[in-house]
């Protein structure tokens, strides 16, 4: 399903436990779905702030089919972590709709550090939903050029 497609990764390290199996999950998600390691890139960047930047510096390389963006925001005892969870859903949204290019959110957001471990586990994992989501609309993608190309020839 996921063979000859190339998938961009950025992981936030903040949390850097529990956003590296977030990461696992991911990448295991794509190659139980037949994606090969080299066509997956991986970047990390400090937090969940800065994951839209870096991945509509991927977005604009045009070199992945889709993008897949984790992290890990945690309820802390002031507000900041309410911007930093907004920044990041809205930054990873602006990104696939103003590139085109897919842009998964799997971003956990969670009360403590329980719900988080929760998660990114062997059950639940917000990386690998988020990874079968990314797969999921580059063949989207994939569909729609397909209707194009044949209206063109109608
Ligand atoms: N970044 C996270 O990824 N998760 C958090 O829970 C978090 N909190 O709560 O502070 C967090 N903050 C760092 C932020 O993402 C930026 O890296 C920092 O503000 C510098 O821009």
């Amino acid at each position: 399903m996921g063979a000859g497609k190339r998938f961009g990764i950025v992981v936030a390290r903040f949390h850097e436990a529990i956003s590296t199996r977030l990461l696992d999950g991911a990448r295991e998600a794509l190659r139980r779905q037949g994606v090969k390691e080299k066509d997956i890139g991986v970047v990390w960047v400090p937090g969940s702030f800065e994951l839209p930047q870096a991945a509509l510096a991927m977005a604009r390389t045009r070199r992945h089919d889709a993008l897949i963006c984790l992290g890990v925001v945690i309820r802390g005892e002031t507000p900041h972590w309410e911007y930093v969870a907004r920044t990041a859903a809205d930054g990873i949204a602006y990104v696939g709709l103003t590139t085109g290019v897919p842009a998964a959110f799997g971003v956990v957001t969670a009360q403590n550090a329980e719900q988080a471990w929760a998660r990114s586990g062997g059950k639940v994992n917000r990386g690998e939903e988020a990874a079968l989501a990314a797969l999921e609309m580059a063949r989207l993608d994939d569909d729609l050029k397909r209707i194009r190309a044949k209206r063109g020839r109608s």
